[in-house]
């Protein structure tokens, strides 16, 4: 991947001279930090630039961008070739998703692709291909490595350190610690645990009085009230708070409680990438992608935005999750479908749906399925109540293919987006297709 790497970078440069550069990068966080990254490699490097944030690509889109322009594209596109491939124009893409079979071995002639997943390397983010052409333009971008960190852990890609997030790391000078995955570590235990969601700890989570004795069990003292932040633990204090909380979490999900934490420098402060990487996450998700750029980018003014941003997200969160305990359901057995209609964002059902299945109230092998507007669609997003359970890709599968509309996920969480005028019509089919599943069983 190096080397295309570096024939990428060749490329730009040359037509980077007598053509404007149109960047196009995803809205999460990955894709962010991606466009941050690059962004601020081709300024440094004097090059004419355009950028764009959007949720995803369609024909439509890539149809309506300007051929006086050479093209871009970060965290997203590998699965728009058959687009692209009209384009009369140099195209980039730096991308880490999968290729459908049919595109694999014939990319488009006009289409110059950097993806980890076509070449014999360790699979990384969007934003960790986007510093690595960044340092190659310029060894004064490994200043941006810190932004590749945040992109890693956005996508969940922080489990294995292999040769090239190593790098990375090392190149942020990031501090990486074996311990509890709940966040941010640096914030005093106590409260860094009472206010987790993610993950959820059933009698934790939540509650002021269960972590204290949590606390107490694991031998862990306050100094005068204030509690040592989870990353100034010493390796024997994180031991015996692992054992607490696994002692809690009986039958839970215990890979997903430890694993690597990660402080990045950020703003000349110690932070958790983790909790960066959700405030990014956040922003866009409010519909302020541009806010999020700009604390990536380091400007103190959206910082401030953000920190707000940020805030605002994690309130709605909690009122999407009263709307939901209050709302009417259709419920039926073993499954449950939540029409929010416009009473939630739909960048953010998604969420909301896998709040609610990680939820100790309801028993494995749950259906759930959240609807929400988005203009004139309706974005749906089914989740799975612990492990084991249906295969949800499939079933929405199932629903959607008569009525219109793609399917993506995986077989515990899926989505998809279909019509709005076929909502009555969706929940119906929906309805049958689970209904019969049981009678199946
Ligand atoms: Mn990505």
């Amino acid at each position: 991947m190096l080397e295309k790497i570096k024939l990428a970078v060749e490329r730009i440069n040359e037509l980077g001279a007598g053509k404007p550069i149109k960047v196009v990068s995803h809205f999460d966080t990955d894709g962010i930090t991606s466009a941050a990254i690059f962004s601020r490699a081709l300024k440094r490097a004097g090059k004419q630039f355009s950028l764009e944030i959007v949720k995803g690509l369609d024909k439509e889109f890539i149809k309506g961008l300007s051929e006086e322009n050479v093209l871009v594209f970060l965290d997203l596109a590998s699965g728009s070739l058959e687009y692209l491939k009209d384009k009369k124009t140099e195209v980039f893409v730096f991308d880490h998703h999968e290729l459908s079979e049919e595109w694999k071995d014939k990319i488009p002639e006009n289409v110059f692709m950097v993806n980890p997943v076509l070449e014999d390397c360790e699979v990384v983010s969007g934003a960790a291909i986007c510093y690595l052409f960044a340092k190659k333009m310029s060894l004064e971008n490994k200043d941006l490595a810190n932004l590749a960190v945040l992109g890693m852990v956005g996508d969940l890609y922080e489990r294995n350190i292999g040769k090239i997030f190593g790098e990375i790391l090392r190149d942020a000078e990031t501090i990486v610690k074996k311990g509890v995955l709940v966040y941010p570590s640096t914030r005093p235990l106590d409260k860094a645990l009472e206010y987790s969601s993610n993950p959820y700890i059933p009698g934790i989570s939540g509650s002021r009085a269960g972590v204290i004795e949590l606390l107490r069990d694991a031998d862990l003292a306050s100094d005068k009230g204030r509690y040592k932040a989870l990353y100034e633990l010493s390796e024997e204090e994180m031991k015996k708070l692992i054992t607490a909380i696994a002692l809690r979490s009986r039958g839970g999900n215990q890979e997903n409680l430890v694993g690597n934490l990660f402080l990045v420098k950020f703003f000349n402060k110690l932070e958790d990438a983790r909790e960066l990487s959700a405030l990014i996450n956040a922003c866009s998700r409010m519909d302020y992608s541009e806010v999020a750029l700009g604390f990536c980018l380091g400007n103190k003014i959206f910082r401030k935005e953000a920190e707000k941003i940020y805030i605002n997200y994690r309130q709605s969160l909690v009122s999407a999750l009263k709307y939901i305990s209050e709302t009417n359901k259709l419920e039926g057995k073993n499954y449950m479908i939540i029409n929010a209609r416009d009473k939630i964002k739909d960048t953010i059902i998604g969420t909301v749906a896998s709040m609610i299945s990680h939820s100790p109230l309801y028993e494995e092998g749950l259906v759930i399925v959240a609807l929400a507007y988005n203009k004139d669609k309706i974005k749906v997003s089914a989740r799975l109540a612990g492990r084991k359970g249906r295969n949800l890709r499939e079933l929405l599968h199932r629903v959607v293919v008569p009525i219109g509309g793609e399917v993506g996920g995986h077989p515990n969480a899926a989505g998809c987006l279909i019509s709005k005028e076929k909502e009555e019509e969706f929940i119906g089919e929906l309805r049958k297709v689970l209904d019969l599943e049981v009678v199946k069983v």
